[in-house]
């Protein structure tokens, strides 16, 4: 108690502490709840495990808004007990990603930039209250964050409204760390004026008054970050020919040597490809990105990170602890924004960041689906990948070859749901090699991208697919026969592989 009083520092505020329960029975059927969080990080926890807890008992759903992904005492306990109407703008959830392919749920699935302002813009009604993680309020009622920002802001300064979940297990440290800047919107919206990525534009906490602030709910439930993956032989091979091509491009002459801003997805590949940074010659790195995870750690404890700027810190549990145990060293190169400016297009555009990201598969001419299996199963949603890929100096996207041990041909004559279109795809790496599409025709990317990354046990369907479409249309600009473009999908929906 005497912790939490501390970190309350109006004193008027302090009569406002309620238990979680307290704080639960606020919520009402139908309401827009706006919550803080992205990734694993600054959630609210103890208030969504007391609302799942009451409509175990007493049924009902709210529309539930947050940064992008969140944690299991959010999503997973409100999906459990179908407790969620309307869900936007990402997500990672086993339980919810159920509910979203069974039709339970309805999921807006959204450009992570533009999630904020959809929201200022009205479409998708009043906020009836956001919950928010902070580190400590002060004086004047503002937020201080923990870590990560997302659209917590936004949602504070448009909500009546707010809970505020004060998590103890957050260090103080963390102040300092962040940057809120929350844009006008048109036709009063100004420059936003980083040039580079350790650029301060905002405030240190999220703006807010003590009259705005319904509830404090204590809360000692850490982030429950997730553990790495061990870096397998095919995130290894694609980190190795990204290393190999940047290095290409700093010898052309294209790049300088300490490269462009960094973003990196999150997973398996972005972690290899994080790690063969650290291996590598390159030094003076800057990262103008979603998520910072623990590659980055290793690149400021390897003395390569000049600086890095996020939406979130996403590490797992061990880069927790191994950031919690030095934060003040950390911070120094760290800097958390709104989503809205993190993923910012004018921004991205202008620092010419290098994009990397994963995809579920990609087309032979270069679209690249992101969300979508086997074209209609939503798997976890667009997220910040559109921000990024649209925008950036150069767009790579990952994928292993192959899928479901082989089964499934990650090269595909047409996605089977498009993300991304072959205007914004740059390069594509599989384990099987690279395929660089800048200027090239449809007919020279579908030969790079067949011949270098798709797997041999398929490319000489591919190549007899692209043959004989090309024939079929008399050397069209994109050559498909379209009754056939998604045999490969057709294949496996109806025999579990897409061999012949
Ligand atoms: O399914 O879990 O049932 O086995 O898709 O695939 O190989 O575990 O890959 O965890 O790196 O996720 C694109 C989903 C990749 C992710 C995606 C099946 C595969 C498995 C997952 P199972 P892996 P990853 C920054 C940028 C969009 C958002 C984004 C993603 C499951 O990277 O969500 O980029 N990206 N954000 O078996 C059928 C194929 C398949 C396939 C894989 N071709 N066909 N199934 N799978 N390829 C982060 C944020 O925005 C916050």
């Amino acid at each position: 108690m005497i912790d939490i009083l501390d970190r309350v520092r109006n004193k008027g505020l302090q009569s406002k502490i309620v238990s979680a329960e307290e704080a639960a029975a606020f919520f009402k059927p139908g309401m827009n709840v706006a919550m803080s969080g992205f990734t694993s990080s600054a959630y609210p926890k103890a208030v969504p495990l007391a609302l799942a807890e009451r409509m175990k008992k007493d049924p009902f759903t709210i529309n539930l808004w947050t940064g992008a992904s969140v944690g299991p005492e959010l999503d997973t306990a409100l999906a459990e007990v179908h407790g969620i109407k309307t869900r936007l703008p990402y997500q990672t959830d086993k339980a919810l990603r159920s509910e979203i392919n069974d039709g339970s749920v309805n999921y807006l699935d959204l450009h992570l930039s533009e999630s904020a302002q959809l929201a200022r813009y009205g479409y998708l009604g009043k906020i009836d209250i956001a919950v928010v993680e902070a580190c400590a309020i002060d004086e004047d009622g503002n937020l201080i964050p923990t870590t990560s920002l997302g659209n917590a802001a936004s949602f504070v300064q448009q909500a009546d409204k707010v809970i505020v979940e004060v998590n103890t297990s957050q260090p103080l440290d963390l102040e300092g760390m962040h940057d809120v800047y929350v844009p006008l919107d048109p036709p009063n919206r100004l420059p936003i004026p980083i040039v580079k990525a350790s650029d301060r534009i905002g405030t240190p906490y999220i703006p807010c008054t003590p009259d705005k602030i319904l509830y404090i709910v204590p809360c000692d439930i850490p982030d429950h970050t997730r553990s790495l993956r061990p870096i397998d032989e095919n995130s290894k091979k694609m980190s190795e020919f990204t290393l190999k091509f940047l290095d290409d491009e700093i010898k052309a002459g294209r790049m300088p040597k300490n490269l462009l801003p960094l973003q990196s997805g999150v997973g398996n590949v972005a972690n290899a490809v994080m790690a063969g940074f650290v291996d590598s010659d390159l030094k003076d790195l800057t990262v103008y990105t979603e998520v910072i995870q623990d590659g980055m750690l290793d690149l400021i404890d390897a003395g390569k990170l000049s600086f890095a700027s996020g939406t979130a810190f996403s590490p797992s549990p061990e880069g927790l602890k191994r950031f919690y145990a030095d934060v003040q060293k950390y911070k120094k190169y760290l800097l958390i924004r709104p989503e809205e400016i993190s993923n910012n297009p004018e921004v991205v555009r202008r620092l010419g960041v290098i994009a990397m990201n994963t995809a579920i598969e990609c087309d032979i001419y270069g679209n690249v689906n992101s969300t979508h299996i086997t074209g209609t199963k939503m798997m976890n949603g667009i997220g910040g990948s559109g921000d990024f890929a649209r925008n950036a100096y150069l767009t790579i996207f990952y994928t292993p070859s192959t899928a479901k041990d082989g089964k499934i041909s990650s090269v595909v004559p047409f996605c089977s749901h498009i993300d991304h279109t072959e205007h914004d795809v740059d390069i594509i790496i599989t384990e099987q090699g690279i395929a660089d599409l800048r200027g090239k025709t449809p007919h020279e990317r579908a030969l790079e991208i067949i011949n270098n990354c798709a797997h041999p046990d398929y490319r000489p369907m591919l190549l007899d697919y692209f043959h004989r479409a090309d024939e079929a249309t008399k050397h069209a600009n994109t050559p498909h026969i379209l009754e056939e473009a998604f045999s490969f999908h057709e294949r496996f929906l109806k025999t579990g592989t897409m061999q012949k």
